[in-house]
């Protein structure tokens, strides 16, 4: 993350000067505690000694926290810090926009040297805030499951980019990592395969697991957004619950990847019944309003042969079989709706005309962005070409990779607005995000490298709201050196 080109206004008379490194930390009352516990974790790592109000000289310049109902009021993630001789005061009229301030703090103090007696800081005014209010992270743990204590860790790297979306991507043809009541097949079956060497693979989480990430991401001012995938990518739920096949045939969970025929046979009301229980039970789980459903590669073959499917396309005056993924999507997702969800889709969902309010994530390219902001949909870009952070970040001697490369560079020139789109829709456009395919990923050191620093240029983007390679990649170094120093596993800048 870039230090974003502040708004510096009229800047004191005076540095700041820090004796042996201390502040009093002076955090309004009603502002979460684990704010203050951020700012103790983050800037204590860094060097800074920050002591109670109490028991610490008014002599010792003060960092100050509140809420601010006048700050920024039109920007909600918006904040502001303000560097005197006097102290350091953040504000925000948000709890999240005071999260923002405190990693933006942590940017600024990681440039200073600690190791001196006395640091001094130049003062200053910064005002900021990000221009796209979706700035999203995906994670694949179906194709390999990850621990708890690797999601949470993985949301520390989020918040340090100041990622606010993190896109779970619980489910998938070869595991299924969410427990559900009433569905034990799902983590008996579903979430367990054998690899082509015999050995086994899996794991899932229960409602405790997540409620821990949920609680890790609340504090970091990130929304978890869980996705369900339907009616494609459903091998190992059919594995468990064959009846929900067209071919009802019994097959197990797979361990190679690739698009498979087998998907949920949408002309039996019992997947639908099946599909609420598993939506019901996320939605309630999960806070946030987002739940992602899919939607992506889904093939009709299974459907042009089996009676349920042409049933229903007789039943419900579709047009043709390639019309049932439409007609499916728009019951998902008017029943989301109901539950008072934003439902999302990739961008294969557009074909099938689903409801206007039904958000698109934009994987295959821009172009099929700008068709759903046409077409009067909310918008997420995730084009491949930009976005895909399981392509190799290119060389020799990188690790084995979807074979297409992906290099920093590109994702320095990412621009979450497609340059052709009318003015009056650029509101559609939430933002964007970056996905991680883990076919070719099984540990948590090989996440981080294909994540950093990619994710860092992607953010900056999407928080400045437009490419802006020259500030970017100037701090590229100093942001190396951070995320070396907090343990991170990145790809070096220069590869000789
Ligand atoms: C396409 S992107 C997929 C994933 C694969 C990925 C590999 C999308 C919605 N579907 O199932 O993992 O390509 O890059």
């Amino acid at each position: 993350m870039v230090l974003p080109p502040l708004k510096i206004v009229q800047p004191h008379q005076g540095e700041l000067s820090l004796p042996n490194n201390q502040m009093r930390l002076d955090i309004e009352e009603g502002i979460p505690g684990f704010i203050k516990h951020r700012l103790k974790n983050e800037l204590g790592f860094l060097g800074l000694d920050l002591l109670h109000p109490e028991v610490t000289s008014q002599t010792i310049p003060a960092l100050r926290g509140w809420l601010d109902p006048d700050c920024l009021p039109e920007h909600q993630e918006g904040y502001r810090i303000e560097i005197s001789p006097g102290g350091i005061t953040l504000s925000s009229s948000t709890v999240q926009g005071l999260g923002y301030a405190c990693t933006t703090l942590r940017h600024l103090l990681a440039r200073q040297n600690f190791s001196k007696q006395t640091i001094t800081l130049q003062p200053q005014i910064i005002e900021d805030w990000p221009r796209f209010e979706w700035r999203g992270m995906h994670l694949d743990v179906s194709r390999h499951f990850f621990p708890v204590s690797t999601i949470k860790r993985y949301l520390d790297i989020l918040a340090l980019h100041k990622v606010n979306r993190f896109h779970w991507h619980l489910t998938d043809d070869q595991g299924w990592r969410l427990e559900i009541p009433n569905l034990p097949r799902l983590t008996e079956i579903s979430a367990w395969r054998t690899e082509a060497n015999g050995s086994r693979h899996g794991g899932f989480y229960t409602a405790e697991d997540v409620k821990e990430v949920l609680i890790h991401a609340q504090h970091l001012g990130i929304v978890v957004v869980p996705e369900i995938e339907m009616p494609g990518h459903v091998r190992a739920l059919l594995a468990a619950y064959p009846d929900l096949c067209c071919t009802e045939e019994a097959q197990p969970v797979p361990s190679t990847w690739g698009v498979f025929d087998d998907v949920l046979c949408v002309g039996r009301e019992e997947t639908f019944r099946v599909m609420r229980t598993i939506l019901d039970y996320v939605c309630e789980l999960f806070p946030g309003k987002y739940v992602h459903f899919g939607g992506d590669e889904v093939p009709l073959k299974r459907w042009e042969s089996c009676p349920h499917c042409q049933r229903t396309v007789i039943e419900e005056y579709l047009l043709g079989t390639a019309s049932l993924q439409g007609w499916f999507t728009t019951r998902i997702a008017a029943y989301l709706a109901e539950k008072g969800k934003v439902a999302i889709g990739w961008d294969e969902i557009l074909g099938g005309e689903p409801p206007k309010e039904t958000a698109i994530m934009a994987w295959r390219s821009e172009e099929h962005g700008t068709l759903a902001a046409k077409a009067g949909h909310p918008v997420i870009m995730s084009p491949g070409k930009y976005c895909y952070f399981d392509h190799s970040q290119g060389g020799d001697g990188e690790p084995e990779a979807f074979p297409a490369v992906l290099p920093l560079e590109r994702v320095l020139q990412f621009n979450p607005m497609p340059p052709k789109l009318d003015k009056d829709i650029h509101n559609s456009i939430l933002g964007g995000q970056a996905n991680l395919w883990t076919e070719r990923i099984s540990t948590p050191e090989h996440l981080e490298y294909m994540l950093l620093p990619r994710l860092c240029a992607l953010a900056s983007n999407l928080w400045i709201g437009k490419p802006d390679e020259e500030t970017v990649r100037a701090q590229l170094p100093s942001h190396m050196e951070l995320l070396s120093r907090l343990g991170y596993n990145y790809r070096a800048l220069e590869h000789d």
